[in-house]
């Protein structure tokens, strides 16, 4: 009998984003981004200039500490590690003509010690990260000349690292900009007056820009694999009632819309009905759809944290929590204390359907559990018992298996956040979904250090062992 395991070669690690664990936002010519001023996260108000009460200004000092946090990943045997260039690190106002030399040095220190692990860098070139002054001055992505800043920002980092990166994604999330146009898409019109014209608009524009580094970075080195990014959230129907799976399909067509437009390089006819039942017209450039049809993905990347059920009449149900978006709570599932159902056959379900739409390969990127952990004393010092998390996490995985059995090519997984960092949605630290434990507490005191979790074991033999350990029952 074979033992049951991953594909060969899959691609196990973790994944981060620069704002939520670097810290340093001022240092070495770095300039503001748009989560300098969002101590609340995602949800909250907006500050005038940073303040101390934003935990992301420190982060986990993951910029003075990287080597110690990359040498912890490779113990557990990480293949890859996701992270984000901060762009405003490189371009510190964004509409500069020449990058800050500090900055792009900072990220080649960064690959060159995961180089010396052979740790593959999954890189995200925007995640919820634009530089403040494009926000500012431009009203970010709902401004056509973000094309050009971010088109200027992305050969510069294509250039530079062409030999130490060889996977990219355009834009975390790219979806979520409907939700979020200020962390997303640095849109600072208040989200009640923006129009669902501007909206739109700025949706082009990014997907326009996304076309154009897709083309610029295959330019630049053939064996780039870049692809997009999308906050992937299924959505069953409520009751069988036709309109309520109406209702469902109609959920899941707003977030399909940006990777069928990535996939395919057009828009979908469903959504030319939405556009015109609500006065949309899409402003194209001459030369938008020429971009967008001949530099379509090498892969579909997406996060994957929950579930959510919707119906015709949703007034009718408790409405949950959820990652960005949210929809109905659904009886059959527990959630996590933030209240984001649980659902590890969604992801089966997500994989099928991205990989029926698609036949391209498909990347996890992110998933995983924020959960309040306890510190406690185990035999080599301070640790966490982490059993909620291994959990999830190993339901999650069997259904990522399930998937490939059904036929799905999967490139690899990167849990979310595999050391505590700080949370996009509440900017809390002690909604953790680490492998390793961060001395850091929501008021801002800790000593920074770090602690393996048992999941950091756990996680090891899953990688060790191709995922076997996970499978043997
Ligand atoms: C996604 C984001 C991440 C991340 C994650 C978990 O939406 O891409 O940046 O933080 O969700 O969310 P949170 O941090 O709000 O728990």
């Amino acid at each position: 009998m074979t033992t049951k395991q991953f594909p060969k070669n899959f691609l196990w690690g973790g994944a981060t984003a620069a704002n939520q664990l670097e810290g340093a936002y001022n240092v070495d010519g770095k300039g503001l981004s748009v989560q300098d001023v969002t101590p609340k996260g995602g949800f909250g108000p907006i500050a005038e200039v940073p303040t101390e009460d934003n935990l992301k200004l420190v982060g986990i000092d993951f910029y003075n500490r990287y080597k110690e946090d990359i040498k912890l990943l490779a113990e557990m045997g990480y293949k890859v590690f996701r992270l984000s260039i901060a762009w405003s690190r490189i371009f510190p106002k964004g509409d500069e003509e020449e990058p800050n030399e500090a900055g792009l040095q900072f990220y080649d220190d960064v690959f060159d010690e995961l180089a010396k692990y052979n740790i593959e860098p999954l890189v995200t070139l925007s995640h919820y990260e634009t530089p403040l002054h494009l926000a500012r001055e431009y009203n970010g992505w709902a401004n056509r000349k973000l094309i050009e800043f971010y088109e200027r920002y992305t050969r510069t980092v294509f250039e530079r690292y062409k030999n130490k990166v060889k996977y990219w994604l355009t834009f975390n999330e790219v979806n979520s900009v409907l939700h979020l146009p200020f962390m997303s898409g640095g849109i600072k019109t208040d989200p009640k007056e923006l129009s669902k014209q501007d909206l739109y608009q700025a949706v082009h524009h990014e997907l326009v820009a996304s076309a154009l580094a897709t083309k610029v970075g295959h330019e630049i080195n053939p064996d780039f694999k870049i692809g997009c990014m999308v906050l992937a959230m299924p959505a069953y129907a409520m009751t069988s009632n036709p309109l309520d799976v109406l209702a469902a399909r109609q959920f899941e067509n707003q977030n399909y819309l940006f990777s069928d437009i990535h996939v395919r390089g057009k828009y979908p006819n469903y959504i030319k009905r939405f556009f015109k039942e609500n006065n949309i017209e899409i402003q194209f450039a001459p030369g938008d759809k020429e971009l967008l049809a001949e530099h379509t993905v090498d892969f579909v990347s997406f996060s994957y944290y929950m579930s959510v059920a919707q119906a015709h009449n949703p007034e009718e149900y408790l409405s949950g929590k959820g990652n960005i978006l949210g929809g109905i709570t659904n009886p059959y599932l527990e959630a996590s204390e933030w209240g984001w159902q649980i659902d590890p056959v969604g992801l089966r379900l997500v994989l099928n359907d991205f990989y029926d739409r698609y036949q391209i390969p498909l990347f996890i990127v992110e998933n995983g559990l924020g959960a309040k952990d306890v510190l406690v004393d185990g035999p080599d010092g301070p640790t966490v018992e982490d059993d909620y998390r291994i959990d999830y996490l190993q339901k999650h995985l069997e259904q990522v298996y399930e998937a490939i059995e059904d036929g799905v090519e999967v490139m690899g997984y990167t849990s979310w956040g595999c050391i505590d960092l700080v949370s996009a949605s509440t900017a809390e630290l002690s909604k953790r979904y680490g492998y390793i434990y961060v001395d850091r507490n929501d008021d801002g005191r800790g000593t920074l250090n770090r602690y393996r979790k048992k999941s950091f074991y756990w996680y090891k033999e899953v990688i060790e062992s191709n995922g076997a350990s996970l499978l043997k029952k």
